[in-house]
Formats: C-alpha cells, structure tokens, sequence
C-alpha cells in the first residue's frame, strides 16, 4: 500500500548519512541527478523518469503550467534534462535534470520535481529496483539525496519542492512523498500540497 507512505526527512527516507537542514535558501541553478540499476537480461527494462512541474504564484497547488520530462522541454529553456535513460544501464547518474531557477519569469512561484517509473509488462514498484538513488545538489553543494526506500511501495514520488518567496529568493525542500500512479498520472498530482 503507497497511499500512506508519506515521508520526510525526520522519518529517515535518506540511506545513511548525517541529517542536512530541512530548508535551503538563495537557490539558484539545482542538479537533479537519479541512477538505477538495469533489469535483469531477458525482462522488461527498469525505466525511470525525472519530471518537474511548474506552478505560478497564481495558483501554485493548481495545474501545472508545464512539465519537464523526456519528452518535453521547458518553453524558455530554462529546465532541462540533460540526459535520459530508459533502461539504467551505464555509469554514474543515468538520468539528469538542471532547473535554472534564478532565469524563471517572475510569475513561477514553485517548482516540484518527482520520479516515476513507467509501466511496462508488469507493475513495478521502487522497492523492484535496486540501487536507486536521487541527488540533488547546487554546484559541489549537496542539497539532498534519497534511496526512496520509504516509498518502496510506490510507482512515484516527488523528491523536492522549490518556492519563491515575495522578495524573489527560491528555497529548497526535499519530500519525499509516494504516489500509487503511473507517470500522467503522476504528473497530474504532484502540484497538491506536500
Ligand atoms: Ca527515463
């Protein structure tokens, strides 16, 4: 069951490590990095999705205004993936997300950013793929990172939330919040409150 698997970082979600601030201010330019390992030969591929939503000071719980993912680019070019995987297989971090937060119009206010595996054969869930790991981090600065073990039960989960405050400055939070949704879905949901 996923519905209930709410997590945040006082709840342990991280795989070791010493606890980071639960906020960070003054955020400017963010990584999102995510790595899995491969499926074994022979079965459906292990694929994994960064996606980011954008919301404006508007209606920063409503719908999005656009998302980033594998098969969308940000219309100002300032979200981006960087590099995507469909199966895990390769070195270092097979997927990567740059949010240049400080480049945004004025009128975003918040930006949440998630993972979701997609559904082939048959439903998987974060606890089938080993050796996940999400980092997030400002330059050499790690912000935050995640083996999503707390939402081992989930199909998604956002992993950060990013807000901007009146005076322009966008503060960092991890959440670590599981979703029982596939990634439209997914994406759909992950403006609500975290
Ligand atoms: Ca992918």
């Amino acid at each position: 069951m996923c519905g209930t698997s709410w997590r945040n970082r006082s709840a342990g979600s991280r795989g070791g490590g010493s606890p980071m601030s639960s906020v960070s201010k003054g955020i400017k330019k963010v990584e999102v990095g995510l790595k899995w390992d491969p499926s074994p030969a022979g079965s459906a591929p292990h694929d994994l999705d960064i996606i980011a939503a954008t919301y404006t000071s508007d209606a920063p719980y409503g719908d999005p205004v656009y998302l980033v993912h594998f098969d969308n680019r940000s219309p100002d070019g300032t979200i981006t993936l960087n590099r995507d995987s469909r199966t895990g297989q390769g070195f270092g971090y097979d997927e990567v997300m740059v949010l240049e937060l400080d480049r945004l119009a004025s009128t975003y206010a918040r930006v949440v950013v998630g993972v979701a595996i997609q559904q082939h054969d048959e439903q998987r869930v974060f606890g089938d793929i080993p050796n996940t790991t999400v980092r997030i981090r400002e330059g050499y600065t790690e912000l935050a990172q995640s083996d999503l073990a707390g939402v081992g039960g989930c199909t998604a989960s956002t992993v950060a939330e990013f807000t901007r405050d009146e005076a322009g400055v966008w503060s960092f939070r991890e959440v670590i919040r599981g979703f029982d949704a596939d990634p439209t879905e997914f994406a759909a949901l992950m403006g609500g409150e975290l």
